[in-house]
């Protein structure tokens, strides 16, 4: 396969009629500020970025000093292309409109993201990411926090960005998923996997083990259950990995197949989970579903959530398909009995 670069694959998209030149210029531009962000993050202690910014943010969490130059960068990024009407954050209390000049086209896009998920490995070398959503902005005038609460199935884009051995970029626009790894020698995005496929099975469980007390009854039965192994009903022994960064599980989802769960539990249930809904699991959501795979709250399918918020929190449940059935049956199973 010849180096098709990520300009190239956008411009194709466009000429099929699956994106628009804003939405193009859109996810050219967060590839562009995550390249910026993949070299302040590579530089590590030598950047003089690593350690706590001495500040918090709305999710009651301390930023990272590259929290906050993420956001920076992202925001620097997308402030001038006429392409936005507006940004959301996981480090901003609320969002921002972008200025709309005379000339801006027609069609304008909400762009939301978690600049840097999982910051909290960053000090100890461990993969964190980049996490972006794209919706579109139907309003006219200046967008509000409202403008953003839309389920998931609106988005026209979604993507991350891992800062790992490799970096790597994985986006949808709609029409499968597909994954680019960053050729430092040329500083170009190169398609290397195109149409990823989860495989439908997986022997893989990825969850924070140490909340296993805190579970509801039918997650405490379901892991249960796996570990159990062969001589359980699930008849399969299984592996475990969490990474604690949500990008880093994602992309081995991606690569091999797995399922990613953060359940509620008594600890975040009254927050109504740990992981936001609209650029955590939306965006990552929409990428899995693109990629074969099935993503759910545990009770209903992710991306039909009606946000109420824009910080909401949901519980999460996404991977390999018939290992999110297999869990959402025994949250389904559980909810029947309890009538
Ligand atoms: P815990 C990172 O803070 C994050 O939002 C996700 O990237 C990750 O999957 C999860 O939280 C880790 O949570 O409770 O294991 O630290």
């Amino acid at each position: 396969m010849s180096n098709v670069s990520l300009t190239r694959f956008l411009l194709e998209a466009q000429q099929k009629g699956q994106i628009d030149a804003e939405l193009r210029l859109c996810i050219t531009v967060v590839s562009q500020a995550c390249r910026v962000i993949a070299n302040s993050v590579n530089k590590g202690a030598l950047g003089g970025v690593l350690g706590d910014a001495g500040t918090g943010n709305i999710q009651g969490e301390a930023q990272k000093k590259l929290d906050v130059i993420s956001n920076e960068i992202l925001l620097e990024a997308n402030a001038w292309g006429g392409h936005l009407a507006g940004m959301a954050s996981e480090e901003m209390d609320h969002s921002i409109p972008v200025p709309q000049h005379d000339d801006d086209a027609d069609s304008r896009y909400l762009l939301l993201f978690d600049p840097l998920d999982g910051s909290s490995n960053i000090d100890v070398n461990i993969s964190v990411g980049t996490i972006f959503s794209v919706l579109k902005y139907e309003g006219d005038g200046t967008p509000t926090d409202e403008d953003y609460l839309q389920p998931g199935t609106k988005q026209v884009a979604a993507g991350y960005c891992t800062y790992g051995p490799s970096t790597t970029l994985v986006i949808t626009v709609g029409h499968g998923t597909h994954a680019f790894t960053l050729d430092r020698e040329i500083g170009s995005f190169v398609l290397t996997t195109k149409n990823v496929q989860i495989p439908e099975e997986t022997k893989e469980f990825a969850v924070n083990m140490s909340n296993q007390r805190f579970w509801e009854k039918p997650m405490q039965d379901y892991v249960g259950d796996m570990l159990l192994g062969k001589t359980g009903p699930r008849e399969k022994d299984f592996n475990m990995r969490w990474v604690a960064s949500m990008v880093a599980d994602v992309h081995r989802i991606m690569t091999r197949g797995g399922i990613f769960s953060y359940p509620i539990d008594e600890k975040v249930a009254a927050k109504g989970g740990k992981l936001r809904l609209l650029y955590e699991a939306n965006p990552m959501s929409f990428l899995i579903e693109q990629a074969g795979g099935a993503a759910s709250t545990g009770r209903g399918r992710m991306l039909d959530v009606q946000p109420t918020g824009l910080h909401q929190r949901v519980p999460v449940f996404l991977g390999s398909k018939k290992e999110v059935e297999a869990a959402v049956q025994y949250h389904t199973d559980f909810d029947n009995q309890s009538k």
